[in-house]
């Protein structure tokens, strides 16, 4: 086994870095990871078993729910019900948040946000999907935890990560001492380190949106993709587009290589497509400790204070130069906007 360090030893390792360390975080992490590997081995096998299309429900949000989607959240509730260290779940595919009440999770101090399947749109044609969870601490010392708890800041996040299931399966995550990123040996079915302390390259030239929605963007936006597509070459203009349409492996490709990712506002979605808790603050705290930037083109990401559980914010995440410079875009569009009604 030399050379080899599995998630599990890895996280034992790591867990005199937590300032309030009694192993809990780090049986927390090892659950996820256990209900990551039995999701991974469903969707693996997705196209062999019945499992594959629409269950017939809605999640919240009105959009059709994979049978998949389902099974994924079951088990990553199950497993973190059987850890004892979570005491709510808030689960994209869940309207309310889940109180877990078991005699083993009674002094339970934990709260997990999950996203079980990301990008599930794209299971039917084995194309990469993901998880994403978010870690707080509950901040109520007394009774059971309640919704505050839940509406924490992306800056009280303990602990984030996403698993990618691609052309091999990865998790990633942080507790806000840099990234790593653990592959799935599936002949000895663990996570083994694989990138120790990832870094996003400071610039790239990726760009990831989609550009279907071109008419319906922020000026802002229009401008940086214009931007994007002229020839440059002192600053490797013009750039390349990369939109698979799985936030996880979108933003993972781009963290490895150098990139931005983009999903604004719109007209269908005015406020964003992607959720604040379960989407945007993991990956915006795993690409800040990776050296990355990530905001909603205005502020960042990790300070915007939630009112509702799927609360949704637009997003700008990936290369620190590009998000910047996306982000002057926005805020030159929000200068010019005020002048008109003032000059008005
Ligand atoms: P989901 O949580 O319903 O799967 O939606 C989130 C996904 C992201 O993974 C992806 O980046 C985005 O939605 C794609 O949306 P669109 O098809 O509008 O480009
Ligand atoms: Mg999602």
């Amino acid at each position: 086994m030399s050379g080899i360090k599995t998630l599990g030893q890895f996280i034992i390792e790591k867990q005199a870095d937590f300032s309030y360390a009694k192993g809990e975080l780090s049986r927390l992490l090892r659950d996820i990871g256990i209900a990551a590997k039995i999701v991974n081995r469903e969707v693996n096998k997705a196209g062999l078993v019945d499992i594959l299309g629409d269950a017939g429900t809605m999640n919240i949000q009105g959009e059709g729910q994979k049978k998949l989607d389902i099974y994924a959240n079951t088990q990553f509730i199950s497993a973190l019900t059987s850890g004892g260290e979570c005491c709510i779940v808030a689960t994209e595919e869940e309207d309310d948040f889940v109180r877990i009440e078991s005699p083993v999770s009674k002094n339970a101090k934990y709260i997990v946000c999950i996203d079980p399947l990301d990008g599930s749109s794209n299971i039917d044609v084995n194309v990469a999907v993901g998880t994403i969870f978010s870690i707080f601490r509950r901040k109520s010392t007394e009774g059971t935890a309640t919704l505050a708890d839940v509406l924490q800041k992306g800056t009280e996040q303990v602990a984030a990560g996403y698993v990618i299931y691609g052309s091999s399966t990865m998790l990633v995550y942080t507790t806000g001492k840099g990234v790593n990123g653990f592959t799935l040996d599936p002949s000895i079915g663990e996570f083994c380190l694989s990138h120790p302390d990832m870094k996003i390259p400071q610039d790239g030239s990726i760009y990831s949106i989609n550009e279907g929605n071109y008419v319906h963007f922020p000026e802002g936006v229009k401008k940086y993709i214009k931007y994007a597509q002229v020839h440059d070459a002192a600053s490797n203009r013009p750039y390349t587009s990369r939109y698979i349409g799985s936030m996880v492996a979108d933003i993972h490709r781009n963290l490895i290589k150098g990139g931005i990712y983009i999903y604004p506002t719109t007209a269908s979605s005015p406020n964003g497509k992607l959720r604040l808790l379960y989407e945007c603050n993991p990956m915006a705290f795993i690409v800040e400790q990776a050296g990355g930037r990530a905001s909603d083109g205005f502020n960042r990401i990790l300070e915007i204070e939630p009112n509702e559980l799927h609360q949704r914010a637009s997003i700008f995440i990936g290369s620190e130069k590009m998000v910047r410079m996306a982000e002057g875009m926005m805020a030159a569009e929000y200068v010019e906007k005020i002048a008109t009604i003032q000059s008005a």
